[in-house]
């Protein structure tokens, strides 16, 4: 019979979904392993990013499952979030009931791809049996000092009047009715994550099994810097300025100091300035700006507040500037502009006629003249710096810090780019942060006893003045735990990144409704042993994630401090050179796929495609190879049936010479193939094996009745070891010839042995040497290998090598002059 894909991929689908054969609990007399895949957010359908994604996974799950481990794999959905919102807006459905068709349609299609996942254990962390526990350890973070309220700048449209995400403003406008965008300050709640930054940095050398460009992403993300704070006092008003700065070595070349617009002390330059007016404009113009606009924007601009600040190490007054450079949230921020020696304020100076004073030489007695073409930003010896002059940089900033902390004046200090996290989302589709405001009684957490505070229905999607959560009348009026008395609850909502911080815990216990996870199944579990997705997760998810686990860690509810041992990040899934787009027209979708070429054809072309790091160019016609390759294993197994199916021992002795080739082939691909999976997870070259062993298989004529067996034994190896690639013509291949494919073969460690031959070495067509060395090397490695021998490097020692003339498997002869 012909291979019919679609009806046996059906009957395994329907016999899996009925039986779910993935289940797996605690077994202690088992090795752990677990495998996961980054949830998908349930946008309606999966893309062939997601089944490259998961097929990865599902090889190395089943793979490990056929070796004996007790392998936890499961599957859930990143559920709250923003698109769904919109679509009620514009659409008028529930948030709710778009999620849950969208859930429906996605796990209808990943079960007809195969997954071996645990479907037990499916979550959606839009349910309150799930967020519940969001709140649950907000509510412990509010008790840690962790949460916090602040105030921050936001994206608001002042016409929809209404907070909008970075991306819904794109290019200062709003994406709803084009209005200018203005960042306005608004209260907000936030984790203190930069509590963790060294935690954080310092943890990354232990990831061994983590590619080293992540954790080069993730330490540039947290981008500790280590420097000094100074402070400079205001002159004519009663307030200072802390600056920090990296060079503090340079402080004498300092001639002017810059804060950002919508730094504190801005208030009083306007209050008390005589430059009030100018201030007041500059500070409006560059809060229209969208965040986008300011970091796209490379002119430096400012403007005089009339204030100056007097620089604590020579008593110099220097002017006071605002400048659109100086972030707000990093550092102070507040500069200690040296345009000497730095190329934004030396651009800065130039522009606003702003005095330029070298302090740092190049060479110990340098002297400069003239004026300065541009920055000198190195290190170097000090000059024109008081007592200071002479001194190193190294040396001058020891030195100097020492100073500032004997006179009160500043400190070393170490800050961050990391930035506390925001939670704040002032939208309806996320979890509710569990806060009661009381006029009485202030901030007050929401009792553990009362969780989860549930999103209510009773609520209006209009896209318009702010948070749908305001329009109920359920969720917004309540008792004050504390008093009794009226209160309002917070309508802000959490970043869904916490929802996906610690999904990988709920997992190994996702119905447990007394606490987040029970203790003895984490022990058991965790860490997660192998993490794969995008790169684009590099930082943000993988932070929060790895923040996560340390809280939790801290807690005393999970055993390990980081969370995923190997790290395994895929490459995209093109088409024709080219991300897969809607506007390019070029998506290719997995169920038209599916159906044109069966599920193990599209599994098994995307994995040969490429390793698993690099890009893949979908092409049809690679899932049509994939598909020849599987039916021409079909096809064998029914032309040989007789013999595959038979009892039989097998005689290695009585093998033909040919026979025994082929059965070594099977052994080394065996070997090849676990090693590739394991180690590499190089599933390309596993494949690109398999198909080998087969042509050897297919091209293979027995000599006699011992190599009929030998054939035998061939096939039910092949076929066990395509079952983590394709799973439904392998399982029905198991039942049709009774092949045991829950088991993977092991390997004969003398027949999976390279072969060596003596190898003679001449020099000039003399015999020099003989070294032992593998068959079947080329002539370069060949010569490589000969040259080790100490005889022959001798002999050729001063010489040119003119020639290497290689029979392989026999002889090298080195011509030399
Ligand atoms: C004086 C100075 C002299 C500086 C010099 C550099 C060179 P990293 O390494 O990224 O930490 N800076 C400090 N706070 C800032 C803020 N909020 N916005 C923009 N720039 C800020 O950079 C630290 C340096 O960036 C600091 O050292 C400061 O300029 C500037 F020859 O201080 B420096
Ligand atoms: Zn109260």
């Amino acid at each position: 019979m012909a291979y019919n894909f679609e009806s046996v991929e059906t009957k395994w689908r329907e016999k899996w979904e009925k039986e779910n054969p993935y289940k797996v609990d605690v077994d202690k007399n088992k090795k752990k392993f677990y495998c996961l895949e980054m949830l998908p957010y349930p946008s309606g359908r999966i893309h062939m990013g997601h089944v490259r994604n998961y097929s990865i996974g599902d090889v190395v799950a089943r793979y490990l499952t056929m070796n004996g481990y007790n392998v936890l794999h499961p599957m859930g959905w990143d559920a709250f979030g923003l698109p769904a919102e919109n679509a009620a807006i514009k659409r008028g459905d529930h948030p709710r009931v778009h999620t849950v068709n969208h859930i429906e349609m996605m796990r209808k299609q990943l079960k007809n791809l195969g997954f071996s996942y645990d479907w037990d254990r499916e979550i959606a962390t839009c349910f309150p049996e799930y967020y519940k526990w969001n709140q649950w350890f907000f509510l412990k973070m509010y008790e840690k000092g962790l949460a916090y309220r602040s105030k921050r700048s936001v994206n608001w449209c002042p016409s929809c009047n209404t907070v909008l995400a970075n991306e819904q403003a794109e290019g200062g406008k709003c994406w709803r009715c084009d209005s200018e965008v203005e960042q306005r300050e608004l209260e907000q709640w936030f984790i203190r994550i930069t509590d963790y930054a060294d935690r954080l940095l310092d943890n990354l050398d232990k990831l061994e099994g983590w590619p080293e460009n992540v954790k080069e992403m993730q330490k540039n993300w947290i981008g500790r810097s280590e420097g000094s704070i100074v402070k400079f006092k205001v002159k004519g008003i009663d307030e200072d300025i802390e600056v920090f700065t990296t060079r503090v070595d340079t402080i004498f070349g300092c001639t002017f100091v810059c804060v950002a617009p919508n730094h504190e002390i801005v208030k009083t330059f306007i209050k008390k300035g005589d430059k009030a007016d100018e201030v007041k404009v500059f500070v409006e113009k560059i809060n229209k700006m969208s965040r986008e606009e300011r970091l796209q924007t490379s002119e430096k601009l400012g403007q005089f507040t009339g204030f100056y600040a007097v620089n604590p190490f020579n008593g110099k007054e220097v002017p006071i500037y605002l400048a659109n450079f100086v972030l707000a949230e990093y550092g102070t921020g507040a500069v200690m502009s040296v345009p000497a020696h730095d190329e934004r304020d030396f651009e800065f100076a130039k522009k606003y006629g702003l005095e330029i004073v070298p302090v740092i030489a190049p060479e110990k007695d340098f002297v400069y003249k003239g004026e300065l073409e541009k920055a000198f930003t190195e290190y170097g010896y000090l000059i024109n710096s008081g007592e200071f002059s002479g001194l190193k940089t190294e040396e001058a900033k020891k030195k100097m810090n020492q100073w500032l902390e004997k006179n009160g004046l500043g400190r070393a200090a170490i800050t961050y780019k990391l930035k506390d996290w925001g939670i704040s989302r002032q939208r309806y589709w996320g979890t509710p942060i569990p806060i009661i405001y009381c006029d009485k009684c202030g901030i007050v957490p929401v009792p553990y006893e009362d969780l989860p505070v549930e999103l209510p229905d009773d609520v209006e999607f209009t896209g318009e003045g702010g948070s749908p959560l305001l329009t109920s009348k359920t969720f917004l009026k309540t008792k004050c735990p504390k008093c009794g008395g009226e209160a309002r609850r917070e309508t802000d909502t959490m970043d869904t990144f916490v929802d996906s911080s610690w999904y990988y815990f709920r997992y190994i216990d996702p119905k447990n409704n007394n606490e987040p996870f029970s203790k003895e199944k984490v022990e058991y579990w965790s860490p997660v042993d192998l993490y794969i997705g995008g790169i684009e997760h590099a930082t943000m998810h993988l932070i929060y994630t790895r923040f996560f686990t340390m809280f939790l860690h801290d807690l005393g509810l999970v055993p390990v401090e980081e969370p995923v041992v190997r790290l395994l990040t895929q490459g995209m899934v093109i088409k024709d050179g080219r991300k897969m787009s809607k506007s390019l027209g070029n998506v290719v979708d997995p169920d038209e796929m599916i159906k044109k070429y069966g599920a193990d054809a599209v599994r098994v072309f995307m994995l040969f495609a490429a390793p698993p790091e690099k890009e893949i160019d979908w092409q049809d016609q690679g899932a049509e190879g994939a598909l020849r390759f599987l039916t021409r294993i079909w096809n064998f197994g029914e032309e040989n049936a007789e013999l595959i199916k038979a009892e039989t021992s097998l005689k290695i002795n009585e093998l033909s010479s040919s026979g025994k080739e082929l059965l070594k082939k099977l052994h080394k691909t065996i070997k090849k193939v676990s090693e590739d999976i394991e180690k590499r997870i190089h599933l390309n070259t596993a494949i690109a094996s398999l198909m080998e062993l087969f042509n050897s298989l297919s091209s293979f004529k027995p000599e006699n009745k011992m190599d009929e067996i030998a054939v035998k034994g061939v096939f039910h190896g092949l076929v066990k070891m395509l079952m983590p690639f394709a799973p439904h013509i392998c399982s029905e291949m198991g039942e049709i010839y009774g092949i045991d494919i829950a088991k993977w073969p092991e390997f004969n460690k003398e027949l999976a042995k390279d072969e060596t031959f003596t190898l003679i070495v001449q020099i000039n067509g003399k015999v020099k040497g003989r070294v032992e060395v593998d068959a079947g090397i080329d002539g370069d490695t060949a010569f490589e290998l000969a040259i080790k021998d100490s005889k022959v490097a001798k002999a050729i020692e001063g010489k040119a090598v003119v020639k290497k003339i290689y029979i392989p498997n026999r002889l090298l002869n080195i011509v030399v002059k």
